[in-house]
């Protein structure tokens, strides 16, 4: 058997026009109309043009969608179990029409293919979500991307590639197919073991990879995805520097590197089948199955999507027609009194096991914690804690919300400047009055301008937060679901304390420093909060003060002892 044999039987499907065609056809797609292809359309479009993806020769037309759900085939009667179809808005689907062609651009404008329309039809998304992934739970990634995310029309068609979507990052770690096939021609390889990953790279999978290797005598290609992975995994900058910092670890010459632009959809079993082809095309000749392979995580009801081996399962029972043999591991674990990993099942009762889950690494990394050399190399975790700096590192986003009057600006200042003293980080206050004079001069009260206004300091705030830096925000912010969006823009980055200034309104109303009550009472001033106009008492703030009963600086106090306590400064 020669190690090169083409996919599918048949020739790697490049879609690209020659040179000449492709640049006949960018002046021709001045006229056709276009659509800007989502990130996620990108990754399966660059993908579909380099091969990745033979045999489909274009976006899914609704024949082969239909069986690809049911029966994991094209309608030729190919394996190809997940489906790759193009989503498009209704009004973009209204007049268009088939045997038409359209122009597919990314996201500056830039021309990548043009697409020739064989079916346009809205699918049923929720029957589409059962029958590829088996629930209709959108705690699965793909089942809220089809729920909740996809446009409802999709088009299908043959593609013609014009130029490849551009990449400013780790350029010479993206091969198409066919420069990794000629790569391991010329390397004179010809057993190829693929590795997936998602994740950075520890000791355990390198162990696995290790032992794949020996096993069926092969070298090893270390196939990270780079395209879209599971919501919260860590960003692939971050991972591509370790896989570079673990590959120093490999012998020489047995172990290549090379980054897939795929969007992957968490599809447990069809999904382990779709990497396996994917990995066909790139040449591979085995491919790693582990535990869980491509695992969603777990449902509402807090059990697994998938069982831990559903997809090696799945696998062997195509394997001879997906022509790309499997090497199955269970999971690896560390045997402390040997000093060495071994699968699972292979330790004995006595054996003293250690094994660290994603999330206590995570806990790990918060805290600053020690992550031992057995589970991973120091130069690994290093580029783990610049990512993930210990909470006294990272930014946090301290947002007051209160009536007006009720002196969040005066705590707020006197936060701030307790801050400085600190000296930890950059602090930044953006003040409801302030703001409303440069970020919001043009808002209004009203309900809309009011969330914009909170959404436009949600954004600083989450830049700031981003960046390491500390936002100090205090508007009324009057809408629980405004300060929850807000929440939600911060979170991912950093720490964010939520400070209800509880001062009740009687004793706003006292205070009136800018005289804002009278005018409301006397009804010169419309729709004032706590008067004529809403405020919704937050229910789950972090910290609650009233500057009736606490002096500014005694407010500001309680609030650094909150911040201190839950680990944001030192
Ligand atoms: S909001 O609802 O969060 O967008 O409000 P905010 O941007 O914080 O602006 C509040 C300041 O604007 C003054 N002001 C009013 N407040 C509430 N309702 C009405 N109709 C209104 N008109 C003007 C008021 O001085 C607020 O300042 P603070 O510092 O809160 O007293």
């Amino acid at each position: 058997m020669g190690a090169f044999k083409e996919p599918h039987g048949g020739k790697l499907k490049e879609l690209y026009l020659a040179e000449g065609k492709a640049d006949r056809v960018k002046e021709e797609a001045r006229n056709l109309k276009s659509w800007d292809l989502t990130a996620r359309q990108l990754c399966d479009l660059d993908l579909l043009m380099n091969g990745a993806f033979s045999p489909l020769e274009g976006f899914l037309g609704e024949a082969d969608y239909e069986r690809v759900c049911d029966e994991m085939r094209l309608t030729s009667g190919v394996l190809w179990p997940i489906p790759v179809t193009l989503d498009v808005s209704e009004a973009f689907a209204e007049d268009l029409k088939t045997g038409t062609t359209i122009a597919l651009r990314d996201a500056e404008g830039v021309l990548i293919a043009t697409l020739d329309i064989s079916d346009i039809w809205r699918p049923d998304l929720d029957s589409e979500a059962l029958r590829v992934f088996g629930t209709n739970d959108d705690l699965h990634p793909s089942v809220a991307f089809l729920k909740h995310k996809s446009n409802p029309f999709y088009v299908g068609g043959r593609i013609h590639g014009v130029e490849p979507p551009t990449y400013y990052d780790f350029k010479l770690l993206r091969d198409t197919p066919s420069e990794l096939r000629g790569r391991f021609r010329k390397l004179g390889w010809r057993k190829i073991v693929a590795f997936q990953t998602r994740n950075p790279l520890h000791r355990a999978h390198q162990e696995i990879t290790f032992r794949a290797a020996r096993e069926v005598e092969a070298n090893l290609l270390i196939q990270p995805v780079v395209g879209m992975t599971k919501p919260g995994d860590i960003d692939h900058f971050t991972r591509v520097r370790c896989y570079e910092h673990i590959l120093e670890q490999y012998p020489d010459q047995t172990t290549q590197l090379s980054l897939l632009n795929l969007a992957m959809r968490m599809g447990g079993p069809r999904e382990a089948l779709w990497h396996a082809i994917i990995r066909k095309n790139y040449g591979c000749t085995h491919f790693i199955v582990g535990r869980d392979h491509a695992g969603p995580g777990n449902d509402k009801n807090g059990n697994p999507f998938y069982g831990p081996y559903d997809a090696q399962d799945l696998f062997a029972r195509h394997e001879e027609e997906l022509d790309i043999t499997m090497v199955p591991f269970k999971m690896m674990v560390y045997v402390e009194n040997k000093a060495e990993y071994l699968p699972a099942d292979e330790t004995e009762a006595t054996d003293k096991v250690l094994n660290l889950s994603g999330s206590e690494v995570r806990r790990r990394l918060q805290e600053g914690l020690e992550i031992p050399e057995w589970f991973s190399y120091p130069k690994v975790v290093a580029e783990l804690r610049k990512a993930h700096p210990p909470k006294h590192k990272q930014g946090f986003t301290v947002f007051f919300t209160g009536l007006s009057g009720s002196g969040k600006s005066t705590v707020a200042n006197a936060l701030m400047v307790k801050l400085l003293e600190n000296g930890s980080r950059p602090v930044t206050l953006l003040d409801g009055d302030v703001v409303r004079k440069n970020l919001s001069s043009e808002l209004t009260f009203s309900k809309e301008h009011r969330d914009l206004n909170i959404q436009r300091i949600g954004y600083v705030a989450s830049e700031i937060t981003k960046n390491g830096g500390i936002a100090i925000c205090a508007p009324i912010a009057p809408y629980a679901a405004t300060r929850r969006l807000v929440r939600e823009m911060i979170t991912p980055y950093g720490g964010f304390m939520e400070t209800h200034v509880a001062t009740p309104i009687e004793v706003c109303e006292a205070r009136d420093r800018k005289g804002l009550y009278a005018k409301a009472r006397a009804g010169l001033l419309k729709g004032f909060t706590g008067i004529d106009d809403p405020y919704e008492v937050p229910e789950n703030a972090e910290i609650v003060i009233d500057t009736g009963e606490l002096s500014p600086d005694l407010a500001a106090h309680r609030i650094l002892i909150t911040l201190e306590k839950l680990g944001y400064i030192r």
